[in-house]
């Protein structure tokens, strides 16, 4: 299965050239990518498109920004003042957003295209997340600049424009200052760039979030593969004398008079091949999108372009560069024709958004961690809590406050956080807390965990505990959301848009977001460095042991075929695993309607264990960690009633697998971190049996993705 990854919301381009099209069709096109790019979820979004002044015929850009829906944007766009909605443009390029904010709450001063200046000189669309944009914008505002957004993507645009400043007397092309601006940059993106002084021309680059190009010709495409650029000679921006040079030098940057820091040209003496794909002088339209849904449409002909690829449009021409190149890469990138359908592409070859979210989670924990755990120097930060965290280390007790599977984070990470800040741990959930009016205090910490950041019964238990004075700490996954704006500090998940019902690669974004919350409490703790390293290490594994995981996908899917006309399904564990089984039994429920119920399994001797006969379908969760003694006690007494316990247990363990009825077994991990894996087979079980049994996975009846009411 070619697994397409979802990245963070969506980007569109549209170039036309020899290609006569009105500032409407233009506008419908670019209106019409961004709703094919919706289903990714976001919460505002934008254009940007090209004019010439009838007097001065000096180029501008306009640019058109709205919060909420596309339909919001296309409405601002209609009644825009002074566009010429009939004007005919020969040449044209227009760029066009949806975001999902990560930085700067939804608004639209922090929608897309962001710009470089009030006079639009650059303009940028920008899919993914600039780690190091705090130092960017320090390096810029002591240049002078004025910031007039809150998002990290600001910070290329103003990047770009300032190099432009300091290089347009040598004749720099569009390209080649983005080249310059993208090596400055930590983090992902996908981004395109038009720009007043490279009118008809646009360029567009990729790290770690997709990015393709449609061609469209009427003429027959000349090629069926671009081949791919080199700088060379190309310098290092920055190469003060002695110095270690850090491109754009932003510590020991010297004075706007003292040009060390940009020796050396940034030109590059390559022989400037372009490439029209339909031969010169032809008409051509190119298609710029994050994935191909926007693109169908138009063309079949596209590019997957590969990170660190730039790839500039100029009189038509399309060229594709790269600054440096290794030995496995190929020098060429083809030209593919797509056989998908639209709907098809949408959620990539996955069948509904919670099967692709599923799947999703090797890059989603990615994204959780990126720029905040640096896995060589083992150390973490979470930018959002880092200045209080000598508040919160002083504090009397940590309260985790949720629903639902927001909750079973909080319960997934109790055990490790006790552990680590040695500090009281309740985890509450939120309607339960309310209803017994829980005493709260001035010196508690209370964390909100909700993926929405909209949950009433969250939303009004972090009212209450504000109210007393606590410190207020939200673990969210929509930026802007009430729960984030009303929290005093808190993390960012980064998981994505999740779209589906049932939420899956939230929690696990959730619950390493906790354990990194966790491994920050104890950074200066001696006793716990060995540990520390250990989880860290751990953390570094997971991305691919969760791949390796999903590779089980058919076996649980024949598993499925077994249990899913089942009346009920007790899943049991105890210690890190019983979060996995209130979780696994919760996506049961919700999903396949089936009861379904979690079980510690030091209670079973307590009542629960009277459920169990040979026909009672149980899953037991078993890894070899300290309770596993435990477990397998309780393992005993399931069989010893006749039970025919189905195991999620550790790949290696045959020990424990020889007592197993059926075995799911999954690669082993740290104990605290054993939970991502475990929750992963019930993720897909409940999957595969919802739709056994003819369910809407996306929308399982009686549910909603937010609850806004209490
Ligand atoms: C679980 C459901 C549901 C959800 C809660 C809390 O699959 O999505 O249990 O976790 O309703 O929602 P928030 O995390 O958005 O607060
Ligand atoms: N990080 C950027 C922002 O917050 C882009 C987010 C996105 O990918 O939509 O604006």
């Amino acid at each position: 299965m070619v697994m397409k990854m979802k990245t963070l919301c969506g980007i569109f381009a549209y170039l036309n050239y020899l290609v006569p099209s009105t500032r409407r069709e233009i506008l419908d096109i670019l209106i019409n990518g961004l709703k094919r790019l919706e289903y990714r979820g976001y919460d505002s979004a934008g254009v940007a498109f090209e004019g010439s002044n009838v007097d001065s015929k000096e180029c501008f850009i306009k640019v058109i920004r709205q919060i909420g829906k596309v339909n919001m944007l296309e409405e601002a766009v209609r009644t825009a003042q002074d566009v010429n909605f009939e004007k005919p443009y020969n040449v044209h390029v227009g760029i066009a957003h949806t975001r999902w904010a990560t930085h700067g709450e939804p608004s639209t001063r922090n929608s897309h295209p962001q710009r470089s200046d009030p006079d639009n000189e650059f303009v940028i669309v920008h899919n993914g997340i600039i780690t190091n944009y705090k130092d960017i914008k320090s390096f810029l505002e002591n240049k002078g600049m004025k910031f007039e957004s809150e998002t990290d993507t600001e910070v290329i645009v103003k990047l770009v424009k300032h190099l432009w400043e300091t290089h347009k007397t040598s004749k720099i092309t569009f390209r080649e200052l983005v080249e310059v601006a993208i090596q400055q940059l930590e983090g992902a993106f996908a981004l395109a760039m038009t720009s007043t002084h490279f009118p008809g021309e646009i360029v567009t680059t990729r790290r770690g979030s997709p990015l393709l190009i449609g061609v469209k010709s009427r003429a027959k495409l000349t090629t069926d593969h671009i081949p791919i650029l080199y700088s060379k000679g190309f310098k290092d921006l920055t190469s003060t004398e002695g110095g270690s040079a850090r491109a754009c030098g932003y510590e020991d940057q010297p004075n706007e008079s003292d040009h060390r820091g940009f020796v050396g040209s940034a030109h590059r003496n390559e022989d400037q091949t372009e490439f029209h794909p339909v031969g010169p002088n032809k008409e051509v339209e190119y298609f710029f999108a994050s994935d191909a849904s926007a693109i169908i449409e138009h063309t079949n002909q596209v590019i997957f372009m590969e990170d660190d690829d730039v790839a500039a449009v100029q009189n038509g021409s399309l060229s594709i560069h790269r600054i440096s190149r290794s030995i496995d890469d190929s020098t060429v990138r083809e030209v593919i024709t797509l056989k998908m359908e639209i709907q098809e592409i949408m959620k990539g070859s996955f069948s509904s958004f919670m099967q692709k979210e599923i799947f999703e989670q090797p890059e989603s924990v990615v994204n959780t961690m990126r720029g905040r755990v640096s896995f060589d120097a083992e150390h973490v930060v979470l930018g959002g809590i880092k200045d209080y965290m000598s508040e919160i280390r002083r504090c009397r007790r940590l309260l985790f406050i949720a629903c639902g599977t927001s909750f079973h984070s909080a319960v997934a990470t109790r055990q490790l956080l006790e552990e680590l800040t040695e500090l009281p741990v309740m985890v509450e959930l939120a309607s339960d807390f309310l209803d017994r009016s829980t005493p709260v205090f001035r010196d508690d910490v209370c964390f909100f965990i909700s993926q929405s950041g909209e949950t009433a019964d969250t939303l009004l238990a972090l009212r209450y505990c504000k109210q007393r004075g606590a410190l207020i700490v939200g673990i969210t996954n929509v930026v802007g959301s009430s729960i984030c704006r009303e929290s005093h500090c808190g993390v960012h998940i980064n998981a994505g848009p999740e779209i589906g019902v049932a939420s899956t690669k939230a929690y696990t974004s959730q619950f390493i977001s906790l354990v990194m919350f966790g491994l920050m409490m104890c950074e200066d703790r001696i006793s716990m460095q060995q540990r520390r390293k250990e989880i860290i290490q751990g953390l570094k594994k997971l991305p691919d042991q969760i791949k390796d995981v999903l590779k089980m996908d058919e076996q649980i899917h024949n598993l499925a075929q077994e249990l899913y006309q089942q009346k009920s399904l007790l899943v049991m564990g105890r210690g890190y695993n019983y979060a996995t089984c209130l979780e696994g039994a919760l996506k049961i429920k919700e999903l396949t309607y089936m009861h379904s119920e979690g079980i510690l399994a030091g209670e079973l001797k307590h009542g629960p264990l009277a459920l169990v006969d040979r026909a009672m379908p149980v899953i037991m969760v078993v890894t070899r960690d300290k309770v596993f003694s435990k477990c397998m006690n309780a393992l005993q007494q399931v069989k010893a009633r006749h039970g025919r316990p189905i195991l999620i247990c550790n790949r290696t363990d045959m020990e424990t697998q020889k007592h197993a009825y059926k075995f799911l077994d999954v690669p082993h991990n740290v104990d605290c971190l054993q939970g991502i894996l475990t929750v992963i087979p019930m993720q897909l079980l409940s999957f595969h049996i919802a739709v056994l049994r003819g369910y809407d996975v996306d929308c399982p009846r009686n549910l909603a993705k937010s609850v806004t009411v209490e």
